[in-house]
């Protein structure tokens, strides 16, 4: 369904970068971003609708209605190709060169026929660039320097990674004498899947001491600006940090204005416009009489503009202001939420740690269940059996309830299945009806034609033992794309099966991830959060798995992890009638 509003999305997305790069209307260039998230997130698919229909959608006027449609009608837009033409691939590629902005990039293209980054390089190297306005020595030096970092910091870094540091150096500041209050905003606050960079934030009377111990950090390796508002370094992992030292008062301006998007930003401050106010990262003003009307935490400032508190990882522009101006916004489930974990594994298979140890460190974070799910016998180099399983499922007997708090944590025996290129899996179902829980995933046979991928999870929801379908799409993160599935189809399998999807909190998997998990959710899909733990200190992923299971809109009803036993014993029986057929 949604996959041409996908399309069209990244056409209108394209079409934006294009018209930025020529410099000409910047303006125009956002109003094509806005549309493009729009349809992106629509509810309906964008091909079946007409001029009339298209321009329902917020922020698509007239103009971008008829080129959609001249999208479905010919395969193609005009003024896209024109600019396509115009602007070749490697011009564009130029543009994410620190300090090299779309005019320069253009003009380096038009007048000397450069049109990738090997060949800039290769012409500052030759002295070609000589001369020409606007690049004298020092830039040069600038664009080789930015090129450098380009390549060598490979953009942006894993949830995790970022998350560790950011922990780090807000515990640091915090113990500066003066640091009122300290946090992280930016992507990590609003926990998307990867981080450009880490923006800190602290509120104090006295900006000097906080700047200072800052760029004194041990794993700072060069400091790239260094002033009384903003700092920015570079660590050892080459990931960038800025540092913005805010007066205590303003510190609600401030943590609103640095957490993003961008894209709620500009929505906030349209509301604001529209009340004769204006938003800025200092506060909330009066237009008419230049006064504060608001400015200390994100609360006011967001009553003032007519909504409730938005939590961050809705703040994408992504209906999160309408949903929030009619009183609708969801009640996120958070991670105390969680009552159990449904995919973890031991050394058994390929965990690092026993059994024991697993259990012991599960019930210190509070578990009322516990599932134990080690790999199926058909990933061969996991060497499992029959006889293995069923004799770690006597020990996890043995340990039910002997670890946790009150009637102790209850243990669920479970396995990880494979699904294999035809659908089926390891076991035979009156083998796996003895399980507590069956995890089915796809671990081979990624590169099969999209209907036969698509037909193959189908028919694992289909599966009556197959409880939960383990990381959907396959994806690893800078490493892996996902399988090429038609997801609308897997979802309406789900639902009409009872079969859960997994959100892997894995910080390389986070899989399924935000936006499909909006739309598994509107086809009437449960998930499970799972942590798929290979160790004890993979268990505490589960806060990335909070993290996207709310940036994809889910409550505690929608996971079935956070469900009492009675209700998720329920549904792992997925229509199974009684025990009769276990034997
Ligand atoms: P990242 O670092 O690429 O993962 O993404 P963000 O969202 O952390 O972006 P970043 O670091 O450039 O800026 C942090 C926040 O500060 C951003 O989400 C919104 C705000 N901000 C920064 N620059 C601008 C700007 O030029 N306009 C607006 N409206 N907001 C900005
Ligand atoms: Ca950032
Ligand atoms: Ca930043
Ligand atoms: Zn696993």
């Amino acid at each position: 369904m949604a996959r041409s509003n996908d399309e069209v999305a990244a056409l209108l997305r394209e079409y934006a970068d294009l018209i930025s790069i020529t410099g000409k209307d910047a303006f125009k260039a956002r109003v094509y971003e806005k549309a493009a998230r729009a349809i992106g997130g629509y509810h309906a698919d964008v091909s079946t609708l007409d001029t009339k229909g298209l321009q329902q959608i917020p922020g698509v006027g007239k103009s971008i209605a008829e080129k959609v449609t001249e999208y479905f009608r010919t395969g193609g837009v005009a003024a896209v190709d024109e600019l396509r033409a115009r602007i070749p691939a490697g011009v564009r590629q130029l543009t994410a060169i620190p300090t090299l902005g779309p005019k320069k990039a253009l003009a380096l293209y038009e007048e000397q026929g450069i049109a990738s980054v090997d060949e800039l390089v290769e012409a500052i190297r030759a002295e070609k660039l000589h001369g020409l306005k606007g690049f004298g020595p020092r830039t040069q030096e600038n664009i080789l320097h930015g090129v450098e970092l380009l390549k060598s910091s490979g953009d942006r870094v894993l949830l995790d990674v970022a998350m560790d540091l950011a922990d780090d150096i807000t515990g640091a500041l915090s113990r500066v004498t003066g640091c009122d209050r300290c946090t992280y905003a930016g992507s990590l606050r609003r926990m998307r899947e990867t981080i450009g960079d880490i923006d800190v934030l602290v509120a104090a009377a006295e900006p000097g001491p906080l700047m200072q111990a800052f760029t004194e950090l041990p794993y700072v390796t060069e400091v790239i600006a260094h002033g009384m508002a903003k700092t920015s370094v570079r660590t050892a992992k080459g990931l960038a940090v800025d540092l913005r030292v805010v007066p205590p008062d303003s510190w609600g301006a401030a943590l609103q204005y640095f957490t993003g998007s961008k894209a709620h930003n500009i929505r906030t401050r349209e509301l604001a416009v529209h009340q004769g106010l204006k938003l800025s990262e200092y506060g909330l003003f009066d237009v008419e009489s230049g006064e504060k009307v608001v400015s200390a935490t994100e609360e006011e400032i967001y009553a003032r503009l007519g909504l409730p508190w938005i939590p961050p990882t809705l703040r994408e522009d992504r209906g999160e202001i309408e949903a929030g101006l009619r009183g609708e916004l969801p009640e996120l489930v958070v991670e105390s939420d969680l009552r159990g974990d449904l995919h973890t594994h031991t050394d058994l298979t390929d965990g690092l740690a026993s059994l024991e140890e697993m259990v012991r460190a599960a019930a210190g974070r509070g578990y009322a269940y516990y599932a134990v799910t080690d790999h199926g016998p058909d990933l061969s180099m996991q060497r499992m059996t029959k006889e293995r399983i069923l004799a770690q499922r006597e020990r996890v007997r043995e340990l039910d309830g002997t670890y946790g708090q009150g009637r102790g944590m209850q243990l669920l025996h479970g396995v990880e299945l494979n699904i294999g290129p035809d659908g089926g899996v390891d076991w035979p179902g009156e083998f796996l009806a003895a399980f507590d829980v069956c995890v089915a995933s796809v671990h081979s046979h990624f590169n099969q034609s999209r209907q036969a991928l698509t037909r193959r999870i189908v028919r694992a929801c289909e599966n009556p033992y197959v409880h939960v379908i383990g990381h959907p799409t396959t994806r690893i993160l800078g490493r892996r794309p996902p399988v090429d599935v038609d997801l609308d189809e897997i979802f309406a399998a789900c639902a009409r099966t009872g079969t859960a999807l997994e959100i892997n909190a894995h910080p390389a998997r986070l899989d399924l991830r935000d936006e499909d998990i909006v739309r598994a959710r509107r086809h009437g899909v449960r998930f499970a959060v799972d942590s798929d733990a290979h160790s004890v200190p993979d268990l505490a992923n589960m806060r990335y798995g909070i993290g996207t299971a709310q940036r994809g809109w889910l409550t505690e009803d929608d996971v079935i992890n956070t469900w009492p036993q009675t209700r998720l014993r329920r549904f792992l029986r997925k229509g199974r009638k009684t025990t009769a057929a276990t034997g």
